[in-house]
C-alpha cells in the first residue's frame, strides 16, 4: 500500500515526495526527472498541480516507464484524473468552503475512479496563507487560512481527522513566499493521529529538515527542483 509510504520507515524521519508538474515537462524531459528522483531516493512522486495544461497520460506514462517510485496523482481537478498511476490522493478542500472542491469533484470522477482499481488516500487538504496569492488559491476559489491562525488549522485539520480522512495535507502552494510555519505543524501534529503531509516554499535542507523536526511524515518539494535539480539529494538527505 502507497498509503503506508507517506510515513516513514526505518532510519529515515519522513518520506519524500517529488512534485511532478506536468507543465514543466516534455515527454524527453520526464524521463531525466524520473532518472534523477531514483538516484537521489526519492520516496513518491506526486503527479499534477492546481492548473494544468499538458496530455497527462502521455507524460504519465512516460514518467512510469522509466522509474519504480510510486506515481501518486495530486490533482487540481477532476479533468486532470487518469487511471494509469498507481494512488490517487483524494483531495477534499477542507481550508475552504467551495462545494466543487469538497465534493463536486469527487461525484464526477467517482465511476471512472472505481472501474480504475486505484489505490485512493483520502486527504484533508489545507491551505495556509503563505505571502503571495498561489495558484490553488485562485484556481479553487478559497480563501487560505492565515498562517498566525493556529488555532484555526488545527480545529480544521481534527474535523479533517474526524470526518474519516485519512491524511492531512498543509499546504503553502506551490512558489509560496514562505512555507508552513513549523508552530504550525507542530500544534496540528500534536492533535492528530494521521500521516501529515508538508509543502509549498520548501527550498532548502535547513527548512526541510525543521519541517520534519515539527512533525511531517512526507515533505513534498516541487519549485526548487524545477530551478535548482542539483538540490534534490540534498533535500532528500534533510528529510530522511
Ligand atoms: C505544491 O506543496 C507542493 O502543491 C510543492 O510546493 O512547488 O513550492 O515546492 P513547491
Amino acid at each position: 500500500m502507497i498509503y503506508s509510504k507517506l510515513i516513514s520507515s526505518g532510519s529515515k524521519k519522513a518520506a519524500f515526495a517529488l512534485l511532478v508538474d506536468p507543465d514543466k515537462h516534455t515527454e524527453y524531459s520526464i524521463k531525466d526527472i524520473a532518472c534523477k528522483a531514483e538516484k537521489a531516493g526519492v520516496d513518491i512522486l506526486f503527479f499534477g498541480g492546481s492548473f494544468v495544461k499538458s496530455r497527462i497520460e502521455q507524460l504519465l506514462l512516460e514518467l512510469k516507464r522509466n522509474t519504480t517510485i510510486p506515481v501518486v496523482l495530486f490533482p487540481g481537478n477532476a479533468i486532470q484524473f487518469t487511471g494509469t498511476a498507481d494512488a490517487i490522493l483524494l483531495l477534499s478542500l477542507i481550508s475552504g468552503r467551495n462545494p466543487e472542491y469538497l465534493i463536486g469533484n469527487h461525484v464526477i470522477v467517482s465511476h471512472a475512479l472505481k472501474e480504475s482499481g486505484m489505490e485512493i488516500i483520502p486527504t484533508g487538504y489545507i491551505l495556509i496563507e503563505s505571502g503571495i496569492t498561489t495558484a490553488v488559491q485562485y484556481m479553487s476559489n478559497t480563501m487560505a487560512i492565515p498562517s498566525h491562525k493556529v488555532d484555526l488549522v488545527v480545529a480544521t485539520a481534527l474535523a479533517g481527522q474526524q470526518l474519516g480522512l485519512k491524511a492531512i495535507y498543509l499546504e503553502a502552494g506551490s512558489g509560496a513566499a514562505n512555507p508552513i510555519p513549523t508552530e504550525v505543524i507542530k500544534e496540528v501534529r500534536k492533535n492528530i493521529d494521521l500521516p501529515l503531509i508538508v509543502g509549498g516554499g520548501l527550498r532548502s535542507p535547513e527548512q526541510v529538515a525543521a519541517a520534519v523536526e515539527a512533525g511531517a511524515n512526507t515533505i513534498v518539494v516541487g519549485n526548487v527542483i524545477e530551478q535548482s535539480p542539483e538540490l534534490l539529494s540534498q533535500l532528500v538527505s534533510a528529510t530522511h
